[in-house]
C-alpha cells in the first residue's frame, strides 16, 4: 500500500479497503520488547501487512509503550495505531488511536469515562483519532475480564449485530468483534456475517486467529480487516513469526 501522510490513517484504512482486505498485526508491549516489536514491524511490512496497532489490557502504559511505538516507527513505515484498554494508552509516537467504546461493558469508565480521560492527550500530540464500537464476544479473555463485559454469547449473532448498528447510528466508523487475545476459537463466522450484512462501516475481527485457514474463514465470513496478534509473538522465533506471518496474511489477501 502506499505511504501514509499525518492524520491520514482513515482514509488510508479507506483506501486499502477499496483493493481488498486489510491485515492489521497486534503487539502488546507487555509481551513483546521494543528490539523485537521493531524487527516484527519491518518483517510485517516487507511482508504486505497493512498497520500496525499497539496496546494492551494490562501494562501497556507509559515508558514501556513509548518504547514499543518508538522501536516500530524506526523500523517500518507502516502506520501505528493505538489500541488502548484505558487512557493510559496513550503514546504521543503514534499516527492514530482508536477512539473505542466497549459498548457491551458494564461499566461506563470503559464506555465514555477514559475517553473523556483521554480526550486532551490525544489532542494535544495530534494523534488522528478512529472512532471505533469495540465488542467483546465470549469467551473475552482478558479484556473482557478487565473491561467489566457481558461478553455477547458465541450462538447470539443478533445481539452482537444489535450492538455494532447502534455503534454505527452513534457514529463510530468502524466495528470490531473481539473474541480476546488468545481466545480457544475465533469469533464464530455465522455471527461475523449477520454483523457483516447490518452494518455499513467496515468490520474489524480478531481475537484467536491462529492460521491461515482460519483467517480465509473469517475474511469468508464477511470481515473487512483481521487482527493476529498471540499467533505472530508467541511463534518462538523471529524466523517463525516470519513464516506465521506469511501464511496469515496468505489467508487473509488470496
Ligand atoms: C486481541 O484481537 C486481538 O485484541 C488479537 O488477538 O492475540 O488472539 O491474535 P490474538
Amino acid at each position: 500500500m502506499m505511504e501514509v501522510r499525518k492524520g491520514k490513517v482513515e482514509s488510508y484504512i479507506q483506501e486499502g479497503l477499496e483493493n481488498g482486505k486489510l491485515h492489521f498485526v497486534l503487539l502488546d508491549p507487555d509481551d513483546v520488547d521494543p528490539e523485537t516489536a521493531g524487527k516484527i514491524a519491518e518483517m510485517s511490512e516487507e511482508i504486505g501487512v497493512d498497520a500496525i496497532m499497539v496496546g494492551g489490557s494490562t501494562g501497556a502504559e507509559g515508558e514501556v509503550l513509548d518504547n514499543v511505538v518508538r522501536a516500530i516507527k524506526e523500523n517500518s513505515d507502516l502506520p501505528v495505531i493505538l489500541f488502548p484498554g484505558s487512557h493510559g494508552g496513550i503514546s504521543r509516537y503514534a499516527d492514530a488511536i482508536f477512539f473505542m467504546s466497549l459498548l457491551n461493558s458494564r461499566n461506563p469508565f470503559f464506555i465514555t469515562g477514559a475517553q473523556a480521560l483521554g480526550a486532551f492527550q490525544v489532542k494535544r500530540y495530534g494523534i488522528e483519532p478512529i472512532p471505533m464500537a469495540y465488542l467483546i464476544i465470549e469467551p473475552g479473555e482478558t479484556v473482557g475480564w478487565v473491561g467489566d463485559a457481558k461478553p455477547i454469547p458465541r450462538h447470539k449473532p443478533k445481539i452482537a449485530a444489535a450492538y455494532a448498528l447502534a455503534g454505527q447510528y452513534l457514529g463510530m466508523r468502524l466495528v470490531y468483534l473481539e473474541a480476546g487475545s488468545g481466545a480457544e476459537k475465533p469469533v464464530p463466522r455465522e455471527m461475523i456475517g449477520i454483523v457483516k450484512r447490518v452494518i455499513d462501516v467496515p468490520l474489524i475481527v480478531g481475537g484467536g486467529i491462529r492460521t491461515g485457514e482460519q483467517a480465509r474463514e473469517i475474511v469468508k465470513a464477511g470481515a473487512d480487516i483481521v487482527v493476529t496478534g498471540t499467533a505472530v509473538e508467541k511463534a518462538g522465533s523471529l524466523e517463525r513469526a516470519r513464516t506465521k506471518l506469511e501464511e496469515l496474511n496468505r489467508g487473509i489477501k488470496s
